[in-house]
Order: structure tokens, then sequence, then C-alpha cells
């Protein structure tokens, strides 16, 4: 099976309670939506602990970017003191910063900001239409379109073509009308009302607001069901 997640925040230990409930193993995989990191004091070990899942692939979201971004003006301001760079970017994160080793900043710069299936795209916040409402292809969409993008998680935004896009970014609490957290899964006017496929949605939205409401939620593309763990 094929699991998405976003915006974990730093919540180490309610992952690994998310792993355990969809019994996670080896033959499945894992997709990240970003913001890994921040908010909560798990921000390293949680880094370390999908970087070495195999089955596991990851977006960066806009708090890895602005991360990244603060690494690349520390490398400017101190291009030739490895060592400096290295003691403030573990201040970067309060919690367990100590942790932090250069192979965990390359594979962060290192990682894409979309993984396109044939059946649906994994963007962090959203992705731009086109005239006909369709989602633009992802490589000409920029990197700060694709992490901060404010409008497409409107319920009023519908996504046409045959794709489904799954992004997380903002709390779904914002969004709907009894305040509660959990992914909304848009579905197509045309689809049929009982079907299961990835394609009967046209966009998922992920974010559970893990790090305020103590749920973590994660989205199966092959059964479509959601799957929450709860502090
Ligand atoms: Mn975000």
């Amino acid at each position: 099976m094929t699991y998405v997640v976003s915006d974990i925040h730093a919540q180490y230990e309610l992952f690994l309670q998310l792993l355990g409930a969809i019994k996670f193993s080896d033959s499945d995989t894992l997709i990240s939506c970003g913001d890994i990191i921040d908010k909560g004091d798990g921000s390293v070990r949680l880094l370390k602990l999908i970087k070495n899942m195999p089955n596991a692939r990851c977006i960066n979201g806009n708090h890895e970017y602005g991360f990244l971004k603060y690494y690349w003006g520390l490398m400017r301001e101190s291009p030739n003191d490895f060592d400096i760079v290295l003691k403030k970017l573990r201040e970067y994160f309060p919690g367990d910063g100590a942790l932090l080793e250069w192979d965990t900043v390359d594979w962060l710069e290192s990682l894409p900001y979309y993984i396109e299936e044939k059946e649906f795209l994994c963007v962090h916040a959203g992705i731009p239409l086109d005239g006909n409402g369709r989602a633009v292809a992802p490589e000409s969409a920029t990197r700060e379109q694709l992490v901060y993008d404010r409008n497409f998680k409107s319920p009023q935004i519908e996504v046409k073509g045959s794709k489904c896009v799954l992004f997380g970014h903002t709390p779904t609490s914002y969004i709907l009308p009894d305040g509660s957290s959990r992914i909304i899964a848009y579905r197509r006017r045309e689809a049929p009302r009982e079907g299961c496929k990835i394609t009967d949605f046209y966009k998922i939205h992920l974010d559970t607001g893990a790090y305020i409401s103590g749920v973590l939620g994660c989205f199966c593309i092959e059964t479509c069901k959601a799957h929450y763990v709860k502090k």
C-alpha cells in the first residue's frame, strides 16, 4: 500500500504511532508531502528516521525550504567555516538539534518539491491551475508556488483533469465548518458515489494540524481510506 502523510511537524512519537496503526511494512511505501520539521521538538530525529526508511519518498515543504534558505545564507556568510555553519544549523532546532549531521542537511537539499505519478501528484501547499482549471505541469511551477500556495486549499477550487493532487500546509480544521482535524477528500462530481479509486478524487487535503490537534492522519492511495492516530 502507498500511504501519504503531510505536516508531521516534529511529532516523532505520534509518527511512530501512525506507522504502528497502519502496520507499515517493507512492502508499503510512505510519501511525505513536506513540513516534517519545526513546531515540535523531534525535527532531527524524525528527519533521520524517514531518511533511513528505504521505502519512504519525501518532498520539501515551506519549513524545509526555510531551513535550506537559512543554510544557504550561512554558507554565503562563512563559506570556509563548515564547523560554524553546522553549529548554527544545530541551534536552528531547539529540541534535538544537537543530533544534526551533514548527511541530513545534504539529503534535505537533494529532495524534490513534487512527486508525480500516473494517477496522482503530491505537492506541499498547492499547484497553480491553468485557464481550464487543470493543474499546470509541476516542472513549470516555482518552488515558492509549490510550498506557499494560498488558494489551492479553498473548497471552491476544483481541479479538472485526470490526476488527484495530494497536499497539506494548512490545517483542515481552518476549513471544516465543525473545526475538526480530519483529512478532506474532494470527490469528482462525475465519479461514482461509492468508487474507491484515487482518480475519483480531484484533491486530498492531508494536514490534520498534528502539532496543535494531536491528530496525525495519512491517506492510502489504493483503498482511498484515511487512517488517524491521536496523542
Ligand atoms: Mn507548510
